[in-house]
Formats: C-alpha cells, sequence, structure tokens
C-alpha cells in the first residue's frame, strides 16, 4: 500500500515537472476588456507605465534567441511561432493566449485590470484622431524619420531587439499610419468577418478583413508581419481581433465555443495569405528561422493528431505562463480565462 502511493506520489512528481499543471478555477467575477476610448484615466496610466516596465525589465529566461528584456521574450514567442499562427487555424486561440501571457507580464509590473482593447470601427477612417495615439494617455502618433520610430508618447527612445523578420536587431519602437487604409476596420468590414457560420470561413475572414487592415493602417515595426508585437500597439489591435472572435463565438455560443478547424502550419506553397508567392519567395524579404530559433520553436501538430487544429492542440510561451490548449482559450469566460468584453 505504502509502495503504491509512493510510487503514485512520484509518477504525479514527474508529471508536475514535465508539464506546469494548470489550475482550473472558476470564472464567477470576469474582467471586463474595454476599448482605450471607455477606460478611465488612471487605468490608461497604470497600463502604459507596466508597458514600459516590461520593455525596460531584464529578459528572465534564456530560452528565446537573441532576447534582451523581457518585452523581447514576449515579442520572440511571436517571432519564433510566426510561421504556424498567422494564415492558419491557430490564428485566433493563439492569438487569444499570447494576450494572456501579456497580462502575466502586466502584472509582473504590477497592472493587474482587463486588458484593453480598441474598438477600432470607431476611429476608421479618422484613427490620427484617436485618443489611442495620444501623446499622455495613449501610444504616441505616427512615426517618422526613415524607420519611422515613434517621437512622442511613452514608448519613444525605446529599443526592441526582435526582428526585424527572423534576425534580432535592435530597433525602435515604430508604426506609421495611413489613414485611408483605417476604413477596413470599420463596422460594414466588421459585420462581414464576423458573418460566416462555420469557424473555418471564420477566421479566415477576420484574418483577411480588419485583422489585416489594421496592420496595414498601422503599420507597427515597419509592418512585419513576424514582429509587429514589438510595438505596444498591437496589444490593442488584437484586443480588437480577439473581440471579433468572441463576438463571431456569442452568435451562437453552443457551437461555437467548440468549434476548431484550419491547418495548424502555413502551406509552404502559400505562405502569408497577405504575401503572393509562398514561404520560400517570402522569406528573401525576412529571411529564415535560424537554427537556434528552430530548436526552440514548437513542433506545430503539438497535441493534434494530422494537420488540422484540434481542441487538444498545446500552445506554449517556453516558460512564461504553463502551456494550455486550444479548448482551454475557447471561451474567454470559461474558467482558464476569466474575461469579458464590453
Ligand atoms: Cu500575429
Amino acid at each position: 500500500m505504502l509502495k503504491t502511493l509512493s510510487l503514485l506520489l512520484l509518477s504525479l512528481a514527474t508529471y508536475a515537472s514535465a508539464s506546469p499543471v494548470k489550475v482550473q478555477a472558476n470564472c464567477t467575477t470576469p474582467t471586463v476588456r474595454r476599448s482605450w476610448h471607455d477606460m478611465a484615466e488612471a487605468d490608461k496610466k497604470a497600463y502604459l507605465e507596466a508597458e514600459l516596465c516590461i520593455l525596460k525589465a531584464p529578459a528572465k529566461t534564456s530560452k528565446m534567441p537573441g532576447a534582451k528584456t523581457r518585452w523581447d521574450e514576449f515579442a520572440s514567442l511571436h517571432q519564433l511561432h510566426a510561421l504556424q499562427i498567422h494564415s492558419t487555424g491557430q490564428f485566433l486561440p493563439y492569438h487569444r493566449y499570447f494576450l494572456h501571457i501579456h497580462e502575466a507580464l502586466l502584472a509582473e509590473c504590477g497592472y493587474t485590470g482587463a486588458h484593453p482593447y480598441w474598438d477600432e470601427p470607431r476611429d476608421a477612417g479618422k484613427f490620427p484622431q484617436s485618443p489611442v495615439f495620444d501623446t499622455k494617455l495613449g501610444f504616441g502618433g505616427s512615426g517618422s524619420g526613415t524607420q519611422s520610430c515613434v517621437q512622442d508618447g511613452p514608448f519613444k527612445n525605446l529599443t526592441v531587439n526582435i526582428g526585424p523578420g527572423f534576425t534580432t536587431q535592435p530597433r525602435c519602437v515604430n508604426r506609421k499610419i495611413t489613414n485611408a487604409l483605417s476604413s477596413l476596420t470599420n463596422k460594414a468590414a466588421v459585420d462581414k468577418a464576423i458573418a460566416p457560420t462555420t469557424y473555418d470561413e471564420a477566421w479566415i475572414t477576420i484574418y483577411n478583413g480588419p485583422h489585416l487592415g489594421g496592420h496595414m493602417a498601422l503599420a507597427m515595426m515597419n509592418g512585419d508581419s513576424i514582429t509587429s508585437a514589438g510595438d505596444p500597439l498591437f496589444m490593442l489591435h488584437h484586443g480588437f481581433v480577439d473581440k471579433m472572435w468572441w463576438d463571431w463565438q456569442m452568435k451562437d455560443p453552443s457551437k461555437r465555443f467548440t468549434e476548431m478547424g484550419g491547418p495548424n502550419a502555413q502551406d509552404p506553397s502559400t505562405g502569408f495569405l497577405e504575401f503572393p508567392g509562398g514561404i520560400e519567395q517570402e522569406s528573401s524579404m525576412w529571411g529564415k528561422p535560424t537554427a537556434a530559433m528552430l530548436a526552440v520553436t514548437p513542433d506545430p501538430r503539438s497535441g493534434d493528431s494530422g494537420n488540422v487544429v484540434t481542441l487538444s492542440h498545446i500552445m506554449t510561451s517556453l516558460g512564461i505562463i504553463p502551456d494550455a490548449t486550444v479548448g482551454d482559450v475557447m471561451d474567454p469566460a470559461g474558467g482558464y480565462l476569466c474575461y469579458t468584453y464590453k
């Protein structure tokens, strides 16, 4: 009996060290994610201060190649996963998990409030006037110079060491607003993006619609699909993308909180949906992952039995927070996550 018990304890301990065990709590009081427009001034300040703290904090793990700061480690995750979380079925769940990793980093820096998003349709067609670009209570405006470095706001003169593409070189936080493209995130575009009745169609219409529209209008980190997460504004844009998925799910919750699909890695002949030519041709733009990057990049089929994303698919942050499955993040108020949108 004693022997059985100690064997059991031993196997539990082995299991725990091999894969961190998640605590599955109930979600009784979800945090409310609000658009930047509607956040209290004090919350905006606290949020921006925490972002600055992450950008300045030294790296904590040695896993992400080229990362010097905590922010670099986070941006690196997006770079390492780039060819499996864009133009694939993983796009929505991984970016939802990515925002959850961001929440953990914000908490390390003392911010435990709700994650913000940007209700882009409110500002579509007039992005430059958005409160998001405020120099004191926002992210600063459009950058200038050859690198489009932001010239004002909290993120001016800060360095990110991840990117461009699959390189790791120091560069400024940068973006360039093209207002003519900002109408791509208007209400009509959102309605169209969340109109499909199957996940297989919806992830594509959200991806190609307001998601890409916002990226093109903002050109964060030189418009780089691999490392645009280096600009803190990315989190607000992807908060909006996550809300589109949630709005789509809420039209038929009993079905759509469990509906998953799509390929778990890019088709090499297609590559990114936003660029023609496939992975090989695209790599002339941003290079290829280095051997050090490939060594820590997870298998895109992780947890799936084939090439299609399932609820068992395992997502990783390389140790920043425990791994999670796609099933864990399907419902934002399901217990693993605990938030709602207003
Ligand atoms: Cu992304």
